[in-house]
């Protein structure tokens, strides 16, 4: 209740006093940001062969003019994209249980587009699902986007769309004029499609062969991402031969897993090794870069997770923690010792300790390890989770407006 806010208050302005600003601070200033929703894109497609081909061949090169981020993991639950839409608008958990998006939509945020409607920033979305899917156009609302392009935006037919909507490519050839018609700076957020289970694509969109385990679920998934890499590609070609190219910074990221659990023999095959416990945590690594048009690319090895990357971003934009910027995660940029990345289920990460089903690993020797090597992380990893689900329940943020 409101007797929390004082101390969950207290706990996360400690969190950022003790982060040391970045070198990045404000660097891309004013500039428009363009986030890309890489959907089921998980980190070991990037720079992956099939058969001599890349799965990645666009973003692999985009890498290397780019941060980005090997050590950034997915922290979604059973809210899947829209946990992941939450978690970075709000640098908040999501819940244990069901989607945020649609158990809270009448809560007060704090939310990325609200805080940078001080900086002018319009907000929208661009999807090619129907608006009420996961509650998107409601909770969009709550969370304060000015503009919703959705299904009922574009021209979706029975060539063009597959599976849940719009194919990739379609998608973004026809947001650009949209994209072009949004007020200077903005913050808009791309939802891909078309990598999404069962990863479905017809024999004309197929890039590269699919591949011939005995799960299809599995031979599919390098061929749609392959598709997804395309259609980001063919987005930055558009946006280069626009003003907007320079003036914008491009966000992208893996929303979470593509291939489940089930599927774990296949994927070994294709990965070459067994998975451990210690590999499955791993496996929940996504692809995180951080375009900045004119700048030299860097690898960040920090950890961290989606939890992080609105900080990340409001680091760059030299957005100020006074405002009102309550949020979990800290910029992956600045330095900061004894970084903690927390999953839903309480499984947990450091630099170099992996703590799952009650065993904590070496990351280093991949071998299990003392207790005690991870015990010391326990109190911090329930806060995090306590913490944040106070805030959603209690609808907390009520009280922390000014
Ligand atoms: C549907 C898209 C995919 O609109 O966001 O949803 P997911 O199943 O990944 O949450
Ligand atoms: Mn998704």
């Amino acid at each position: 209740d409101e007797s929390d806010v004082a101390e969950i208050t207290h706990y996360l302005e400690d969190k950022h006093n003790r982060v040391t600003p970045s070198n990045y601070h404000g660097i891309a200033k004013g500039k428009n940001v363009i986030v890309i929703f890489l959907e089921s894109t998980q980190a070991f497609v990037i720079d992956k062969k099939i058969n001599d081909q890349e799965v990645t061949p666009f973003l692999n090169k985009l890498k290397d003019e780019s941060f980005y981020f090997p050590n950034f993991y997915h922290q979604t639950a059973q809210g899947k994209t829209s946990d992941a839409e939450f978690i970075v608008d709000n640098s908040l958990y999501p819940l244990s249980g069901g989607s945020v998006f649609v158990r809270k939509p009448k809560n007060e945020y704090l939310a990325t587009p609200e805080i940078l409607k001080k900086y002018n920033y319009y907000s929208a979305s661009f999807h090619g699902n129907d608006s009420q899917f996961w509650n998107r156009l409601t909770m969009y609302n709550a969370l304060g986007y000015d503009r919703f392009f959705s299904k009922e935006d574009y021209d979706v037919n029975d060539e063009n769309s597959i599976n849940y909507g719009l194919k990739d490519i379609p998608f973004f050839e026809q947001s650009m004029p949209y994209l072009l018609s949004l007020p200077q700076p903005f913050y808009a957020k791309f939802l891909t499609l078309t990598n999404h289970f069962p990863f479905l694509l017809e024999p004309e969109d197929q890039f590269i062969p699919e591949l011939e385990t005995e799960q299809g679920v599995v031979n599919r998934y390098f061929t749609t991402v392959r598709y997804e890499d395309e259609a980001i590609k063919s987005f930055f070609d558009q946006i280069k031969d626009t003003d907007l190219y320079k003036n914008s910074i491009f966000v992208l990221f893996g929303d979470h897993y593509g291939i489940s659990k089930s599927y774990n023999d296949a994927l070994s095959e294709v990965l070459g090794h067994e998975i451990t416990v210690k590999d499955q945590v791993e496996l929940q690594k996504v692809p995180f870069f951080i375009h900045v048009p004119g700048m030299k690319g860097e690898v960040i090895n920090t950890v961290g997770g989606q939890i992080d990357l609105r900080a990340t971003i409001f680091d760059l934009l030299g957005v100020e923690n006074n405002d009102q910027t309550y949020s979990f995660g800290t910029s992956l940029l600045s330095n900061e010792d004894n970084r903690l990345v927390v999953f839903r289920d309480g499984t947990f990460t450091t630099d170099h300790y992996i703590y799952s089903e009650g065993t904590c690993y070496s990351k280093e020797t991949s071998k299990k390890v003392k207790r005690n090597k991870c015990s010391s992380y326990f109190t911090q990893v329930q806060k995090e989770l306590n913490y944040s689900d106070k805030i959603i329940y209690g609808d907390l943020f009520r009280f922390f407006k000014k």
